[in-house]
């Protein structure tokens, strides 16, 4: 091998790397809460979401999808979700104080294709009262137990452990 063979291959190598680049480092986990309302949802893409009810019945529900929502206040997403905040999750509250509960790669699109809507109609129209302005939806799911009637706020969190897994984290 000549000299300027073994030079090129010599440098190729960390050149190669550095193409590849160092993984993504894992983004930082800052906990927030928000209220949901008109302002919360503004500017954020509207999407519409073909689901089926617990009772067999299929619509179209528009709205705005949880995951964008997130991205907007800074959680990790795609390839920086990894690290702590695979042990973070959402928590989507409603006016009757009912409460339910994603951890993040359930709502994440390098992870799922299923859109978790923040709907604000069903088929074209509001939802009733009782059960709108804003209706959780979650697509696929055989129980509606998460489709979360008046929707009032999201929390983001991460999952602090005790015990013998104190220190995991
Ligand atoms: N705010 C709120 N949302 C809720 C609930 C609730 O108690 N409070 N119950 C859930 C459950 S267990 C079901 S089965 C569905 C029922 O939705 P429906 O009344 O549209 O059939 O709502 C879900 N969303
Ligand atoms: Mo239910």
């Amino acid at each position: 091998m000549s000299f300027s063979i073994l030079l090129s291959v010599l440098l190729a190598v960390p050149a190669a790397v550095a193409q590849a680049g160092p993984r993504p480092s894992a983004a930082p986990v800052v906990p927030f809460h928000l209220t949901i309302d008109a302002s919360t949802l503004a500017g954020l893409p509207r999407r519409t979401v073909s689901a089926t009810d617990e009772h067999g019945k299929t619509a179209g529900y528009s709205g705005v999808a949880l995951h964008d929502l997130l991205v907007r206040h800074g959680v990790p997403a795609n390839e920086t979700l990894r690290g702590r905040a695979l042990m973070s999750y959402v928590v989507v509250g409603a006016a009757d104080n009912y409460h339910v509960l994603f951890s993040l790669p359930e709502l994440d699109p390098s992870y799922t294709d299923r859109v978790v809507l923040i709907a604000e109609s069903r088929d074209g129209a509001p939802f009733p009262s009782g059960q709108g302005p804003y209706r959780l939806i979650v697509p696929g799911e055989k129980r509606e137990s998460r489709w979360v009637r008046e929707v009032t706020d999201v929390s983001f969190e991460v999952v602090t452990l005790g015990g013998a897994r104190r220190r995991a984290l």
